[in-house]
């Protein structure tokens, strides 16, 4: 597998999200998002980790004064640092782990540009742009996206943007219920305009919102992910109304995404040159048996999960099974809705980790070990004793490459072959591991190749997929999981915030080399 493996102009990146990476959550002018106060209350987040500093993006995304000053003297950036390690006493700065450290590692954009990617998937987080969700301006904000985006530019590797990563500015929660209050379409499409107008220049991939059916179904269904809104006793959500809210605050989203693809697409794109897309992830459910009942399950399941969005972005309406089962309960798309929802986007960004077999929970119960999902829709992990996947780390996590080739030919066959990223794709390890064995994830190296070819053979079978990105350039906080859990094709050591690439990296390099023709 090589670039060459992959139409002329296909890109490669990594990606990444605000909360994540950033640090510097509560600091700079930013304002709180509703993760910022969940992850403070005791028990919410493995060991109690935050993303307060995170793995400092906000100062370590470009090159710093001692690696500049390396190329006035010739001499080689670890050298370099090294030596302004032992001349400049960093640590006794008050906020040592916040201050840019020099190192050869630790200067992501260049970090990504060495291991030869063309692209960086960030989002920018509302709150840094907007403290109060609408209003006042944070100049500081703009400044380190302007920074960061032009130190992208610089070094030759495109910016994606996406807008939500999960992180709603506080204010709005507090002021109208966020998602579940109809002012978010308006709000969010501002902010979206104000970011159009203000980096468009340069950006020219946008996306909207970042999996919106985690958002609506962990925040407002089992309430495990803020603003834990649920009626059933799962974790420590608020009361709710798990029947209506989490289709409110789909609809919403789905408003707003079009709302704001309006906006772009009406005031800037003619000039700018953009696209506009959202991020939906997407299991691929396998009917566990050949049956009717588990082929319609498993249908069901990809209408719930992928087709919530998708469907009306394509076709104007809710799928059918959601109509049909969620009745009365699903809201409606007005005519003028519909009008710009359908066709709100340029290209779908897919999220595509892992596969679950499907069954019908009416039926009586083959041999299977797994959970039942919400809407009353079995999925299981394992078939007669036999997993789906190797599992990951993370329990969701199974590798399943075959689910590649069927989530993406899929879109192409229900959804009239829009043009598709392939956005987000990656696997974990424990947080635990340490140095040097965590930089041979040999496993991760496979899941990739495997991944990879089998997206390769989706697009030779005519799926319009025009990028791939991996989840994730750096191990960073991950969200429930804290930083128990590592994503990355770069180690960071969490407590001197030092990167070092791993085998993966390594791969990823080699495999994006450009040859000489
Ligand atoms: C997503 C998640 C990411 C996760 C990643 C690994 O977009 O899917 O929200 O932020 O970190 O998926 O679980």
């Amino acid at each position: 597998l090589s670039r060459d493996s992959f139409p002329e102009g296909f890109v490669f990146g990594t990606a990444a999200s605000a909360y994540q990476v950033e640090g510097m959550a509560s600091k700079e002018g930013r304002g709180p998002s509703i993760w910022d106060v969940f992850v403070k209350v005791p028990g919410n987040i493995v060991n109690n980790a935050t993303g307060e500093v995170s793995v400092d993006q906000y100062h370590r995304y470009k090159k710093s004064q001692a690696i500049r000053s390396s190329l006035v003297y010739g001499l080689s950036p670890c050298y370099v640092s090294l030596i302004s390690a032992s001349h400049e006493s960093w640590d006794n700065s008050k906020d040592s782990k916040t201050i840019c450290h020099s190192s050869c590692l630790q200067e992501d954009v260049d970090l990504m540009h060495k291991l030869n990617f063309d692209a960086y998937r960030f989002s920018i987080s509302w709150s840094r742009i907007f403290p109060n969700g609408t209003g006042k301006v944070n100049r500081k904000g703009v400044a380190y996206y302007n920074r960061l985006i032009d130190s992208m530019l610089e070094k030759g590797i495109t910016p994606y943007a996406n807008l939500y990563h999960y992180d709603l500015p506080l204010a709005l929660q507090e002021k109208y219920g966020g998602l579940l209050g109809d002012q978010v379409v308006k709000d969010f499409a501002d902010y979206a305009d104000f970011c159009f107008k203000t980096f468009g220049d340069r950006v020219k991939n946008w996306m909207t919102f970042n999996e919106p059916r985690v958002v609506a179904a962990l925040g407002f269904d089992n309430g495990i992910n803020p603003p834990n809104r649920c009626s059933k006793p799962f974790g420590n959500c608020t009361a709710g109304n798990s029947a209506t809210e989490p289709y409110i605050a789909a609809h919403n989203l789905i408003l707003s995404h079009a709302e704001a693809a309006k906006r772009y697409r009406e005031k800037y794109q003619p000039k700018q040159k953009g696209r506009i897309g959202i991020l939906l992830d997407f299991v691929w459910y396998e009917p566990l048996t050949r049956g009717k009942a588990d082929n319609y399950a498993a249908q069901r399941a990809r209408d719930f999960h992928v087709g919530w969005f998708l469907h009306p972005l394509v076709y104007g309406e809710y799928p059918r099974t959601m109509q049909e089962i969620v009745g009365e309960r699903l809201p409606k798309f007005s005519k003028s809705d519909v009008k710009t929802v359908k066709n709100s986007f340029d290209f779908i960004g897919i999220n595509q980790y892992t596969s679950y077999y499907m069954y019908d929970p009416d039926q009586p119960k083959p041999n299977v070990t797994g959970y039942q999902q919400d809407w009353n829709v079995g999925f299981a992990h394992e078939r007669t004793g036999n997993p789906i996947g190797r599992r990951a780390y993370s329990p969701w996590l199974y590798e399943v490459p075959w689910g590649m080739y069927k989530a993406v030919t899929y879109i192409k066959e229900r959804y009239g072959n829009p043009n598709v990223i392939l956005a987000e794709n990656g696997m974990d390890d424990p947080g635990n591991v340490t140095l040097p064995d965590a930089l041979y994830d040999r496993e991760r190296v496979n899941y990739y190749r495997s991944y990879l070819k089998e997206l390769k053979r989706a697009m030779d079978d005519g799926a319009n997929v025009t990028g791939y990105f991996a989840w994730s350039l750096l191990d960073n906080f991950e969200w429930l999981s804290g930083y128990s859990s590592r994503f990355g094709i770069v180690y960071v050591d969490f407590k001197t915030l030092k990167r070092y690439p791993k085998m993966s990296a390594h791969w990823f390099k080699q495999m994006l080399e450009r040859k000489k023709h």
